[in-house]
Protein backbone atom coordinates (compact mmCIF):
# COMPACT_ATOMS: atom_id res chain seq x y z
CA UNK A 1 0.00 0.00 0.00
CA UNK A 2 1.82 3.31 -1.05
CA UNK A 3 2.03 6.50 0.91
CA UNK A 4 -0.95 8.21 -0.22
CA UNK A 5 -3.42 5.84 0.26
CA UNK A 6 -2.37 5.00 4.03
CA UNK A 7 -2.60 9.05 4.78
CA UNK A 8 -6.20 9.02 3.45
CA UNK A 9 -6.52 5.93 5.74
CA UNK A 10 -5.27 7.63 8.85
CA UNK A 11 -7.32 10.99 8.19
CA UNK A 12 -10.44 9.09 7.50
CA UNK A 13 -9.96 6.70 10.54
CA UNK A 14 -9.13 9.64 12.38
CA UNK A 15 -12.48 11.65 11.39
CA UNK A 16 -14.47 8.60 12.22
CA UNK A 17 -13.40 8.26 15.69
CA UNK A 18 -13.29 11.33 16.94
CA UNK A 19 -17.21 11.83 15.36
CA UNK A 20 -17.73 8.09 16.87
CA UNK A 21 -16.09 7.83 20.91
CA UNK A 22 -15.20 4.39 22.25
CA UNK A 23 -17.72 2.54 19.45
CA UNK A 24 -14.35 -0.02 19.47
CA UNK A 25 -16.54 -2.48 17.28
CA UNK A 26 -17.81 0.27 15.13
CA UNK A 27 -14.30 1.26 14.75
CA UNK A 28 -12.87 -2.23 14.00
CA UNK A 29 -15.70 -2.81 11.51
CA UNK A 30 -15.13 0.49 9.58
CA UNK A 31 -11.27 0.41 9.49
CA UNK A 32 -11.23 -3.48 7.73
CA UNK A 33 -13.35 -2.13 5.18
CA UNK A 34 -11.69 1.56 4.66
CA UNK A 35 -8.37 -0.42 4.29
CA UNK A 36 -9.57 -2.69 0.96
CA UNK A 37 -12.27 0.24 -0.21
CA UNK A 38 -9.42 3.24 -0.14
CA UNK A 39 -6.90 2.65 -3.14
CA UNK A 40 -10.58 1.89 -5.70
CA UNK A 41 -12.40 5.20 -4.01
CA UNK A 42 -8.82 7.30 -4.43
CA UNK A 43 -8.60 5.73 -8.24
CA UNK A 44 -12.17 6.55 -8.56
CA UNK A 45 -12.38 10.31 -7.73
CA UNK A 46 -16.45 10.59 -8.05
CA UNK A 47 -16.56 9.01 -5.02
CA UNK A 48 -14.67 10.67 -2.90
CA UNK A 49 -15.56 14.28 -4.68
CA UNK A 50 -18.90 13.31 -3.68
CA UNK A 51 -17.69 12.16 -0.14
CA UNK A 52 -19.35 8.79 -0.25
CA UNK A 53 -17.31 7.36 2.58
CA UNK A 54 -18.28 9.44 4.77
CA UNK A 55 -22.06 9.51 3.92
CA UNK A 56 -21.81 5.67 3.88
CA UNK A 57 -20.32 5.26 7.77
CA UNK A 58 -22.89 7.30 8.79
CA UNK A 59 -25.94 6.10 9.73
CA UNK A 60 -29.71 7.16 8.46
CA UNK A 61 -31.05 7.13 11.68
CA UNK A 62 -31.36 5.85 14.82
CA UNK A 63 -33.73 5.15 17.28
CA UNK A 64 -33.20 4.59 20.94
CA UNK A 65 -36.02 3.64 23.60
CA UNK A 66 -37.23 2.18 26.84
CA UNK A 67 -38.46 -0.88 27.22
CA UNK A 68 -40.09 -1.96 29.92
CA UNK A 69 -41.71 -5.01 31.54
CA UNK A 70 -42.79 -6.86 34.32
CA UNK A 71 -40.99 -10.58 35.25
CA UNK A 72 -42.54 -13.72 36.83
CA UNK A 73 -41.70 -12.22 40.38
CA UNK A 74 -43.97 -9.08 39.57
CA UNK A 75 -40.57 -6.93 39.50
CA UNK A 76 -40.89 -4.13 36.89
CA UNK A 77 -37.26 -4.53 34.52
CA UNK A 78 -36.41 -1.49 32.32
CA UNK A 79 -33.88 -2.60 29.11
CA UNK A 80 -32.64 -0.76 26.59
CA UNK A 81 -34.17 -1.06 22.64
CA UNK A 82 -32.27 0.35 19.78
CA UNK A 83 -32.79 0.38 15.79
CA UNK A 84 -29.63 1.54 13.39
CA UNK A 85 -31.26 2.31 10.13
CA UNK A 86 -28.37 2.34 8.36
CA UNK A 87 -28.54 2.99 4.56
CA UNK A 88 -31.61 2.02 2.72
CA UNK A 89 -30.18 3.29 -0.74
CA UNK A 90 -30.80 0.02 -2.67
CA UNK A 91 -33.86 -1.25 -0.95
CA UNK A 92 -36.18 -1.10 2.55
CA UNK A 93 -34.06 -1.69 5.62
CA UNK A 94 -33.15 -5.50 6.06
CA UNK A 95 -31.21 -6.78 9.22
CA UNK A 96 -31.17 -8.94 12.42
CA UNK A 97 -32.42 -7.52 15.79
CA UNK A 98 -29.88 -9.05 19.09
CA UNK A 99 -31.20 -9.82 22.46
CA UNK A 100 -27.59 -10.19 24.67
CA UNK A 101 -26.66 -8.44 27.94
CA UNK A 102 -23.31 -6.97 25.98
CA UNK A 103 -25.35 -5.13 23.41
CA UNK A 104 -24.59 -1.65 22.94
CA UNK A 105 -24.66 1.37 20.04
CA UNK A 106 -20.90 0.46 19.02
CA UNK A 107 -22.24 -3.31 18.13
CA UNK A 108 -25.69 -2.74 16.80
CA UNK A 109 -23.47 0.41 14.13
CA UNK A 110 -20.64 -2.42 12.91
CA UNK A 111 -23.30 -5.19 12.25
CA UNK A 112 -25.72 -2.30 10.55
CA UNK A 113 -22.52 -1.55 8.59
CA UNK A 114 -21.70 -4.57 7.48
CA UNK A 115 -25.40 -5.54 6.80
CA UNK A 116 -25.24 -2.86 4.02
CA UNK A 117 -22.64 -4.40 2.06
CA UNK A 118 -24.24 -7.97 2.79
CA UNK A 119 -27.56 -7.15 1.84
CA UNK A 120 -25.85 -5.50 -1.49
CA UNK A 121 -24.08 -8.91 -2.35
CA UNK A 122 -27.26 -11.07 -2.16
CA UNK A 123 -28.19 -9.42 -5.44
CA UNK A 124 -31.81 -8.67 -4.08
CA UNK A 125 -32.98 -5.11 -3.15
CA UNK A 126 -32.34 -4.93 0.63
CA UNK A 127 -30.81 -1.87 2.55
CA UNK A 128 -28.95 -2.95 6.10
CA UNK A 129 -30.16 -2.46 9.50
CA UNK A 130 -29.76 -3.98 12.87
CA UNK A 131 -31.55 -3.78 16.15
CA UNK A 132 -31.70 -4.84 19.36
CA UNK A 133 -32.05 -4.81 23.41
CA UNK A 134 -29.24 -5.51 25.96
CA UNK A 135 -32.11 -7.78 27.54
CA UNK A 136 -30.65 -11.27 28.43
CA UNK A 137 -33.16 -14.06 27.43
CA UNK A 138 -30.93 -16.83 29.50
CA UNK A 139 -32.82 -18.21 32.26
CA UNK A 140 -35.78 -15.97 31.17
CA UNK A 141 -39.20 -18.14 31.33
CA UNK A 142 -41.11 -18.11 28.23
CA UNK A 143 -43.62 -15.61 29.38
CA UNK A 144 -40.94 -13.39 30.26
CA UNK A 145 -39.72 -13.45 27.32
CA UNK A 146 -43.01 -12.90 25.02
CA UNK A 147 -44.00 -9.82 27.56
CA UNK A 148 -40.30 -8.44 26.53
CA UNK A 149 -41.25 -9.07 22.97
CA UNK A 150 -44.83 -6.91 23.16
CA UNK A 151 -43.10 -4.17 24.76
CA UNK A 152 -40.58 -3.64 22.34
CA UNK A 153 -42.80 -3.88 19.70
CA UNK A 154 -44.89 -1.94 21.49
CA UNK A 155 -42.23 0.88 20.18
CA UNK A 156 -40.45 -0.64 16.94
CA UNK A 157 -43.69 -1.03 15.47
CA UNK A 158 -44.02 2.56 14.83
CA UNK A 159 -40.48 2.89 12.71
CA UNK A 160 -40.75 -0.54 10.60
CA UNK A 161 -42.68 -1.56 7.53
CA UNK A 162 -43.05 -4.38 4.89
CA UNK A 163 -41.87 -1.47 2.17
CA UNK A 164 -39.62 0.44 5.42
CA UNK A 165 -37.44 -1.66 7.37
CA UNK A 166 -38.29 -5.97 7.69
CA UNK A 167 -36.37 -7.10 11.37
CA UNK A 168 -35.04 -10.52 11.71
CA UNK A 169 -33.41 -13.07 14.13
CA UNK A 170 -29.53 -12.52 14.84
CA UNK A 171 -28.42 -14.20 18.44
CA UNK A 172 -30.68 -14.36 21.33
CA UNK A 173 -33.85 -13.89 18.45
CA UNK A 174 -34.77 -16.97 17.31
CA UNK A 175 -38.21 -18.22 16.09
CA UNK A 176 -39.80 -17.98 19.85
CA UNK A 177 -38.90 -14.30 19.57
CA UNK A 178 -40.26 -13.34 16.32
CA UNK A 179 -43.51 -14.85 16.72
CA UNK A 180 -44.05 -12.69 19.65
CA UNK A 181 -42.87 -9.46 18.03
CA UNK A 182 -45.02 -10.37 14.84
CA UNK A 183 -48.20 -11.70 17.21
CA UNK A 184 -48.08 -8.07 18.66
CA UNK A 185 -47.75 -6.10 15.86
CA UNK A 186 -50.27 -7.86 14.17
CA UNK A 187 -52.69 -6.95 17.03
CA UNK A 188 -51.21 -3.48 17.25
CA UNK A 189 -51.83 -2.61 13.37
CA UNK A 190 -54.89 -4.71 12.81
CA UNK A 191 -52.96 -6.22 9.26
CA UNK A 192 -51.56 -8.76 8.09
CA UNK A 193 -47.85 -7.80 6.63
CA UNK A 194 -44.65 -9.17 5.86
CA UNK A 195 -42.92 -7.09 8.29
CA UNK A 196 -40.31 -9.79 9.83
CA UNK A 197 -38.71 -12.57 8.77
CA UNK A 198 -38.27 -15.80 9.74
CA UNK A 199 -41.90 -16.23 10.54
CA UNK A 200 -43.61 -19.61 11.51
CA UNK A 201 -44.13 -21.70 8.75
CA UNK A 202 -48.10 -21.95 9.37
CA UNK A 203 -48.21 -17.86 9.10
CA UNK A 204 -45.87 -16.80 5.94
CA UNK A 205 -42.28 -18.05 6.97
CA UNK A 206 -40.29 -19.19 4.57
CA UNK A 207 -38.98 -23.24 4.62
CA UNK A 208 -35.27 -23.19 4.95
CA UNK A 209 -35.47 -19.08 6.71
CA UNK A 210 -33.58 -21.56 10.05
CA UNK A 211 -31.72 -23.33 8.20
CA UNK A 212 -30.28 -20.54 5.32
CA UNK A 213 -27.41 -18.92 7.39
CA UNK A 214 -25.42 -22.39 8.22
CA UNK A 215 -26.26 -24.05 5.02
CA UNK A 216 -25.56 -20.77 2.93
CA UNK A 217 -22.15 -20.99 4.97
CA UNK A 218 -21.23 -24.64 3.82
CA UNK A 219 -22.17 -23.88 0.23
CA UNK A 220 -19.96 -20.78 0.26
CA UNK A 221 -16.80 -23.01 1.49
CA UNK A 222 -17.63 -25.38 -1.14
CA UNK A 223 -17.66 -22.92 -3.99
CA UNK A 224 -13.96 -21.63 -2.50
CA UNK A 225 -12.64 -25.16 -2.69
CA UNK A 226 -13.99 -26.31 -5.64
CA UNK A 227 -12.50 -23.11 -7.56
CA UNK A 228 -9.32 -24.59 -5.96
CA UNK A 229 -10.39 -28.22 -7.44
CA UNK A 230 -10.96 -29.24 -3.82
CA UNK A 231 -14.15 -30.27 -1.79
CA UNK A 232 -15.28 -30.88 1.73
CA UNK A 233 -15.69 -34.95 1.11
CA UNK A 234 -13.75 -36.19 4.16
CA UNK A 235 -12.07 -32.89 5.44
CA UNK A 236 -11.66 -32.62 9.00
CA UNK A 237 -13.42 -29.06 10.39
CA UNK A 238 -14.48 -27.33 13.82
CA UNK A 239 -17.68 -25.57 14.05
CA UNK A 240 -18.09 -22.56 16.96
CA UNK A 241 -21.05 -21.86 18.62
CA UNK A 242 -23.91 -23.73 19.30
CA UNK A 243 -26.78 -21.59 18.04
CA UNK A 244 -28.89 -21.29 14.94
CA UNK A 245 -25.91 -21.09 12.36
CA UNK A 246 -23.55 -23.23 13.84
CA UNK A 247 -26.53 -26.38 14.24
CA UNK A 248 -27.62 -25.73 10.64
CA UNK A 249 -23.82 -25.30 9.66
CA UNK A 250 -23.20 -28.73 11.28
CA UNK A 251 -26.02 -30.18 9.60
CA UNK A 252 -24.97 -29.13 5.77
CA UNK A 253 -21.23 -30.38 6.61
CA UNK A 254 -22.74 -34.13 7.49
CA UNK A 255 -24.87 -34.23 4.77
CA UNK A 256 -22.13 -33.28 2.34
CA UNK A 257 -19.73 -35.60 3.84
CA UNK A 258 -17.47 -33.72 6.17
CA UNK A 259 -16.24 -34.93 8.99
CA UNK A 260 -17.10 -32.16 12.44
CA UNK A 261 -15.28 -32.35 15.42
CA UNK A 262 -16.48 -29.23 18.14
CA UNK A 263 -19.15 -27.04 18.64
CA UNK A 264 -19.12 -24.20 21.68
CA UNK A 265 -20.71 -21.93 23.75
CA UNK A 266 -19.90 -19.12 25.60
CA UNK A 267 -18.99 -21.30 28.11
CA UNK A 268 -16.97 -23.39 26.72
CA UNK A 269 -16.07 -26.20 24.08
CA UNK A 270 -16.80 -29.63 23.27
CA UNK A 271 -13.92 -31.92 21.10
CA UNK A 272 -15.72 -34.91 20.08
CA UNK A 273 -12.60 -36.70 18.13
CA UNK A 274 -14.80 -39.38 16.12
CA UNK A 275 -17.12 -36.88 15.11
CA UNK A 276 -20.72 -35.57 14.87
CA UNK A 277 -23.00 -38.27 13.39
CA UNK A 278 -27.11 -37.21 12.23
CA UNK A 279 -28.35 -38.97 15.87
CA UNK A 280 -25.99 -36.41 17.89
CA UNK A 281 -26.74 -33.42 15.77
CA UNK A 282 -29.93 -34.37 16.55
CA UNK A 283 -29.27 -34.84 20.26
CA UNK A 284 -27.70 -31.37 20.34
CA UNK A 285 -30.34 -29.58 18.43
CA UNK A 286 -32.90 -30.89 21.30
CA UNK A 287 -30.30 -29.91 24.19
CA UNK A 288 -29.91 -25.73 22.45
CA UNK A 289 -33.20 -25.51 20.52
CA UNK A 290 -35.97 -27.56 23.04
CA UNK A 291 -34.41 -27.79 26.49
CA UNK A 292 -32.27 -24.51 26.02
CA UNK A 293 -29.65 -26.30 27.99
CA UNK A 294 -25.37 -25.77 28.12
CA UNK A 295 -23.25 -27.43 25.68
CA UNK A 296 -21.09 -28.98 28.68
CA UNK A 297 -24.07 -31.74 29.00
CA UNK A 298 -22.83 -33.23 25.92
CA UNK A 299 -19.33 -34.72 27.26
CA UNK A 300 -21.69 -36.56 29.80
CA UNK A 301 -23.98 -38.03 27.35
CA UNK A 302 -20.76 -38.68 24.69
CA UNK A 303 -18.43 -40.90 26.18
CA UNK A 304 -15.36 -39.87 23.88
CA UNK A 305 -16.26 -36.28 24.09
CA UNK A 306 -14.54 -33.80 25.97
CA UNK A 307 -15.98 -30.55 27.55
CA UNK A 308 -13.18 -27.42 27.58
CA UNK A 309 -14.62 -25.07 30.02
CA UNK A 310 -13.37 -21.00 29.59
CA UNK A 311 -11.50 -22.34 26.38
CA UNK A 312 -12.47 -21.85 21.95
CA UNK A 313 -12.21 -24.44 19.93
CA UNK A 314 -9.36 -23.07 17.51
CA UNK A 315 -6.19 -25.17 19.43
CA UNK A 316 -8.10 -28.32 17.23
CA UNK A 317 -6.08 -29.12 14.22
CA UNK A 318 -8.36 -28.51 11.52
CA UNK A 319 -8.36 -28.44 7.57
CA UNK A 320 -11.36 -26.33 7.57
CA UNK A 321 -12.91 -23.73 10.14
CA UNK A 322 -16.41 -22.27 11.15
CA UNK A 323 -16.60 -19.46 13.24
CA UNK A 324 -20.53 -19.90 14.00
CA UNK A 325 -20.73 -17.65 17.52
CA UNK A 326 -19.90 -14.17 17.75
CA UNK A 327 -17.56 -11.37 17.02
CA UNK A 328 -14.11 -10.91 17.60
CA UNK A 329 -13.64 -14.91 18.82
CA UNK A 330 -10.86 -15.56 16.30
CA UNK A 331 -7.31 -13.03 17.58
CA UNK A 332 -4.43 -12.93 15.93
CA UNK A 333 -2.80 -15.85 17.94
CA UNK A 334 -5.76 -18.30 17.60
CA UNK A 335 -5.13 -17.45 13.65
CA UNK A 336 -1.75 -18.58 13.98
CA UNK A 337 -2.34 -21.78 15.92
CA UNK A 338 -4.97 -22.57 13.21
CA UNK A 339 -2.74 -22.21 9.87
CA UNK A 340 0.48 -23.74 12.49
CA UNK A 341 -2.31 -26.86 12.56
CA UNK A 342 -2.70 -26.99 9.01
CA UNK A 343 -5.60 -25.12 8.46
CA UNK A 344 -6.62 -24.76 4.42
CA UNK A 345 -9.84 -22.48 4.53
CA UNK A 346 -12.68 -20.79 6.89
CA UNK A 347 -15.59 -19.20 6.29
CA UNK A 348 -17.07 -16.65 8.89
CA UNK A 349 -20.86 -17.91 10.11
CA UNK A 350 -20.73 -15.05 12.59
CA UNK A 351 -20.67 -11.44 12.13
CA UNK A 352 -17.14 -10.33 12.05
CA UNK A 353 -15.69 -13.54 14.32
CA UNK A 354 -11.92 -13.11 13.59
CA UNK A 355 -10.44 -9.73 14.28
CA UNK A 356 -8.52 -7.73 12.07
CA UNK A 357 -4.53 -9.52 13.15
CA UNK A 358 -6.53 -12.68 12.43
CA UNK A 359 -7.85 -11.83 8.50
CA UNK A 360 -4.46 -10.85 8.03
CA UNK A 361 -2.56 -13.95 9.28
CA UNK A 362 -4.84 -15.67 7.21
CA UNK A 363 -4.79 -13.63 4.28
CA UNK A 364 -0.33 -13.92 4.32
CA UNK A 365 -0.89 -17.79 4.64
CA UNK A 366 -2.89 -17.65 1.79
CA UNK A 367 -5.52 -19.75 3.49
CA UNK A 368 -9.01 -19.07 1.87
CA UNK A 369 -10.76 -16.78 3.93
CA UNK A 370 -14.45 -16.33 3.49
CA UNK A 371 -15.85 -12.75 5.03
CA UNK A 372 -18.89 -13.11 6.98
CA UNK A 373 -20.71 -10.07 4.55
CA UNK A 374 -19.89 -12.70 2.12
CA UNK A 375 -20.11 -16.14 3.77
CA UNK A 376 -23.02 -15.44 6.30
CA UNK A 377 -25.33 -13.73 3.66
CA UNK A 378 -27.35 -16.84 3.09
CA UNK A 379 -29.67 -16.11 6.25
CA UNK A 380 -30.25 -12.62 4.86
CA UNK A 381 -30.96 -14.08 1.51
CA UNK A 382 -33.46 -16.19 2.51
CA UNK A 383 -35.09 -13.39 4.40
CA UNK A 384 -35.35 -11.43 0.98
CA UNK A 385 -37.26 -14.93 0.07
CA UNK A 386 -39.55 -15.29 2.55
CA UNK A 387 -40.59 -10.99 1.84
CA UNK A 388 -40.86 -11.86 -1.85
CA UNK A 389 -43.13 -14.91 -1.08
CA UNK A 390 -45.45 -12.84 1.35
CA UNK A 391 -45.47 -9.85 -1.15
CA UNK A 392 -47.33 -12.39 -3.68
CA UNK A 393 -49.30 -14.36 -0.82
CA UNK A 394 -47.25 -17.75 -1.90
CA UNK A 395 -45.00 -20.24 -0.41
CA UNK A 396 -42.24 -22.07 -2.18
CA UNK A 397 -41.38 -25.43 -1.33
CA UNK A 398 -38.27 -26.66 0.04
CA UNK A 399 -36.33 -27.52 -3.07
CA UNK A 400 -37.16 -24.29 -4.73
CA UNK A 401 -35.71 -21.56 -1.79
CA UNK A 402 -32.90 -24.41 -1.15
CA UNK A 403 -31.81 -24.40 -5.14
CA UNK A 404 -32.15 -19.88 -5.30
CA UNK A 405 -30.14 -20.12 -1.98
CA UNK A 406 -27.50 -22.26 -3.41
CA UNK A 407 -27.72 -19.87 -6.95
CA UNK A 408 -27.49 -16.45 -4.78
CA UNK A 409 -24.21 -18.05 -2.86
CA UNK A 410 -22.85 -19.49 -6.18
CA UNK A 411 -23.50 -15.66 -7.08
CA UNK A 412 -21.69 -14.09 -4.49
CA UNK A 413 -18.94 -16.18 -4.83
CA UNK A 414 -18.26 -15.01 -8.25
CA UNK A 415 -18.72 -11.34 -7.46
CA UNK A 416 -16.19 -12.07 -4.81
CA UNK A 417 -13.03 -13.56 -7.73
CA UNK A 418 -14.45 -11.17 -9.76
CA UNK A 419 -13.00 -7.77 -7.48
CA UNK A 420 -10.69 -9.85 -5.29
CA UNK A 421 -8.92 -12.13 -7.28
CA UNK A 422 -5.36 -11.04 -7.87
CA UNK A 423 -2.66 -11.60 -10.88
CA UNK A 424 -0.92 -14.47 -9.25
CA UNK A 425 -4.76 -16.38 -9.06
CA UNK A 426 -5.27 -16.03 -5.22
CA UNK A 427 -8.87 -14.51 -4.12
CA UNK A 428 -8.73 -12.09 -1.57
CA UNK A 429 -12.36 -12.45 -0.74
CA UNK A 430 -12.47 -9.99 1.72
CA UNK A 431 -11.39 -7.11 -1.31
CA UNK A 432 -13.99 -8.42 -3.36
CA UNK A 433 -16.66 -8.58 -1.02
CA UNK A 434 -16.19 -5.35 0.53
CA UNK A 435 -15.52 -3.88 -3.39
CA UNK A 436 -18.52 -5.59 -4.55
CA UNK A 437 -20.88 -4.34 -1.87
CA UNK A 438 -19.70 -0.99 -2.18
CA UNK A 439 -19.57 -0.09 -5.77
CA UNK A 440 -23.67 -1.32 -6.08
CA UNK A 441 -24.35 0.93 -2.92
CA UNK A 442 -22.61 4.03 -3.85
CA UNK A 443 -23.79 4.19 -7.31
CA UNK A 444 -27.21 4.08 -6.04
CA UNK A 445 -26.50 6.96 -3.62
CA UNK A 446 -24.29 9.09 -6.38
CA UNK A 447 -27.30 8.91 -8.40
CA UNK A 448 -30.09 10.18 -5.85
CA UNK A 449 -27.70 13.48 -6.03
CA UNK A 450 -26.85 14.79 -2.78
CA UNK A 451 -28.72 12.99 -0.43
P1 LIG B 1 -27.83 -17.91 18.61
O1 LIG B 1 -28.31 -17.05 19.71
O2 LIG B 1 -28.72 -18.93 18.04
O3 LIG B 1 -26.48 -18.64 19.04
C1 LIG B 1 -25.37 -17.91 19.44
C2 LIG B 1 -24.27 -18.88 19.80
O4 LIG B 1 -23.06 -18.15 20.02
C3 LIG B 1 -24.53 -19.62 21.09
O5 LIG B 1 -23.90 -20.87 21.06
C4 LIG B 1 -23.89 -18.71 22.12
O6 LIG B 1 -23.53 -19.33 23.33
C5 LIG B 1 -22.66 -18.25 21.37
N1 LIG B 1 -22.26 -16.93 21.87
C6 LIG B 1 -23.01 -15.82 21.91
N2 LIG B 1 -22.33 -14.80 22.48
C7 LIG B 1 -21.13 -15.31 22.79
C8 LIG B 1 -19.99 -14.75 23.40
N3 LIG B 1 -19.96 -13.47 23.79
N4 LIG B 1 -18.91 -15.56 23.56
C9 LIG B 1 -18.95 -16.86 23.18
N5 LIG B 1 -20.02 -17.44 22.61
C10 LIG B 1 -21.08 -16.67 22.42
O7 LIG B 1 -27.33 -16.88 17.48
P2 LIG B 1 -27.08 -17.15 15.93
O8 LIG B 1 -26.59 -18.54 15.71
O9 LIG B 1 -28.25 -16.67 15.19
O10 LIG B 1 -25.90 -16.11 15.62
C11 LIG B 1 -24.52 -16.47 15.72
C12 LIG B 1 -23.69 -15.49 14.89
O11 LIG B 1 -24.12 -15.54 13.53
C13 LIG B 1 -23.80 -14.03 15.29
O12 LIG B 1 -22.57 -13.39 15.04
C14 LIG B 1 -24.85 -13.48 14.33
O13 LIG B 1 -24.74 -12.09 14.15
C15 LIG B 1 -24.47 -14.24 13.07
N6 LIG B 1 -25.50 -14.35 12.04
C16 LIG B 1 -26.74 -14.84 12.31
C17 LIG B 1 -27.67 -14.97 11.30
C18 LIG B 1 -29.01 -15.58 11.53
O14 LIG B 1 -29.74 -15.75 10.54
N7 LIG B 1 -29.38 -15.97 12.73
C19 LIG B 1 -27.37 -14.51 9.93
C20 LIG B 1 -26.01 -14.08 9.73
C21 LIG B 1 -25.14 -14.00 10.76
P3 LIG B 1 -24.40 -19.05 24.65
O15 LIG B 1 -25.65 -19.82 24.49
O16 LIG B 1 -23.53 -19.53 25.77
O17 LIG B 1 -24.62 -17.56 24.69
O1 LIG C 1 -26.59 -10.87 10.35
C1 LIG C 1 -27.54 -11.22 9.61
O2 LIG C 1 -27.44 -11.22 8.38
C2 LIG C 1 -28.79 -11.65 10.25
N1 LIG C 1 -28.85 -11.69 11.47
C3 LIG C 1 -29.98 -11.99 9.40
C4 LIG C 1 -30.72 -10.75 9.00
C5 LIG C 1 -32.04 -10.98 8.30
O3 LIG C 1 -32.71 -9.96 8.06
O4 LIG C 1 -32.40 -12.11 7.99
Amino acid sequence: MDRKVRGEIRSFMRGLVRRNPGEKEFHQAVREVIETLMPYVLENPKYKHAQILERMTEPDRIIIFRVTWEDDNGEIRANRGWRVQFNNSIGPYKGGLRFHQDVNLSVLKFLGFEQVFKNALTGLPMGGAKGGSNFNPKGKSDREVMRFCHSLMIELHRHIGESTDVPAGDIGVGGREISYMFGQYKRMENRWAGILTGKGISYGGSLIRTEATGYGCVYFMQRMLERTGDGLAGKLCSVSGSGNVALYAVEKLLHLDAKVVTVSDSGGFIHDPDGFDAEKLAWLKDLKEVRRGRISEYADHVPNATYHAGERPWSVPVELAFPCATQNEIDGDDAALLVKNGLRALAEGANMPSNLEAINTFLDAKVLFGPAKAANAGGVAVSGLEQAQNAQRLAWSREEVDRRLQEIMTQIHEKCVTYGESENGFVNYVKGANLAGFIKVADAMLSYGVV
